[in-house]
């Protein structure tokens, strides 16, 4: 089955996706580099409507200033010819072995001085570019053994680079936002900020928080063995759901990177439901790019690698086909009422009740049959069983 992704679709991919070679830790590549104009067109074929990039996926780390120039000359050509967009860039802080220990937190202060002038050149190319979110993802920051690092100053630097970077943003007025992409492990033993939660935290600690989010991505949540459907929920609860790595994870192991819906499909399910269908009570929307972070196998020639492209957009559309006969469906609506999902919108503590109110209300507890309110049937099971009916296209 094939279904046409159109631009209004916003699908977007990393040049390091289409771009993976193959290279692993046990082997060499197995495909030849694609060139990044090449991408940028098939990409537009076959109806992504953006790219994404790290600095180095594009210009090598020692170009000089005129490689640099020539090569971003000749990628705002392709963009220019296919009106494909640049809407998130991402700096690379960990391939060259200078960043071994990190960037931002590295314990050799050369080496974070470094790290934090090449993200700012990086900014002034995302704005550039007319990027409106510029992803952190810190692969190299933690460590292998906990005695390595001092923690808390390492998450002071965190903070430090981070709102070095936020307010270098703002003084410069660009229309930029920055997305933290946690993940809990590879490159590093363990990484600083390993779940959505963490970098929320952290976000709220900053002095620019304001313009600091995260970038979720599918199978890093999975490694640490979290929903991600949960993950991105409380992402966007927070107002702090900037951009979206989307992919696929079988259970809880090296990061696979797999085409979304290949892992987990219930999840990748509700993931899509929560996207386009939003909260069933209403609630805060996501309205930004659909982006595939993901690496077609080492096993696939380049046939396979576009094809595997066309894969994550399709699998995105079924499902977003599906999520829809799920929600419109009477039967559904009449299982969501009876599970009382709708009824979970509705504040505990009435409108005007105080905390007084509460304890004064005898039918809330001194009267309140606990045993026959434990008879109560939710019938999720009834419930996830249509999902997954409708998941099947079985209805
Ligand atoms: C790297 C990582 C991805 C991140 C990229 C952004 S780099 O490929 O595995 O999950 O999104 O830096
Ligand atoms: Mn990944
Ligand atoms: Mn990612």
């Amino acid at each position: 089955m094939t279904v046409q992704p159109t631009r209004d679709d916003r699908f977007s991919f990393g040049l390091w996706t289409v771009g993976w070679t193959g290279r692993d830790p046990f082997g060499e590549a197995t495909r030849a580099p694609v060139d990044p104009v090449e991408a940028v067109h098939r990409l537009s074929d076959m109806g992504a409507y953006g790219i994404t990039f790290h600095d180095n996926d594009l210009v090598p780390f020692d170009a000089d200033a005129g490689e640099r120039e020539l090569i971003l000359k000749q990628f705002r050509g392709a963009l220019e010819e296919t009106g494909l967009q640049v809407p998130m860039i991402t700096t690379n802080l960990f391939s060259h072995p200078v960043f071994k220990d990190g960037g931002f937190t590295s314990n050799d202060r050369d080496v974070r001085r470094f790290a934090l002038r090449k993200v700012l050149t990086n900014i002034d190319l995302a704005a550039e570019l007319g990027a409106k979110t510029f992803v952190m993802w810190g692969g190299r920051e933690g460590s292998e053994y906990d005695g390595s690092k001092d923690l808390s100053a390492a998450f002071d630097r965190m903070k430090e680079g981070i709102d070095t970077v936020a307010g270098y943003i703002k003084e410069k007025n660009y229309d930029l936002r920055i997305a933290l992409e946690p993940k809990p492990n590879e490159p590093r033993g363990d990484i600083l900020l390993p779940t959505v939660g963490s970098a929320l935290a952290l976000i709220n600690d900053l002095e620019h928080g304001d313009i600091v989010g995260v970038n979720p991505e599918t199978g890093h949540e999975q490694m640490a063995g979290l929903n991600f459907t949960h993950s991105i929920a409380q992402a966007l609860w927070s107002g702090k759901l900037f951009h979206i790595d989307l992919n696929g994870q079988r259970s809880i192991k090296y990061d696979q990177d797999l085409v979304f819906g290949h892992g987990d499909l219930t999840s990748a399910f509700f993931t899509v439901d929560l996207i386009e269908n939003g909260f069933p009570g209403g609630g805060p929307r996501y309205d930004g790019p659909r982006h595939f972070d993901y690496k077609p196998s080492r096993t696939d020639g380049y046939d396979g690698v576009w094809a595997s492209a066309q894969a994550n957009m399709s699998m995105y559309l079924l499902l977003k086909e599906r999520a829809q006969a799920f929600r419109e469906d009477p039967e559904v609506q009449a299982a969501m009422r009876q599970s009382g999902i709708f009824n979970l919108s509705e504040p505990t503590i009435g409108d005007g009740e105080s905390v007084e109110d509460l304890l004064a209300d005898e039918s809330a507890f001194e009267k309140f049959d606990a045993d026959a309110a434990a008879e109560r049937s939710f019938a999720f099971v009834r419930l996830n069983q249509l999902a997954l009916e409708h998941l099947m296209n079985a209805r």
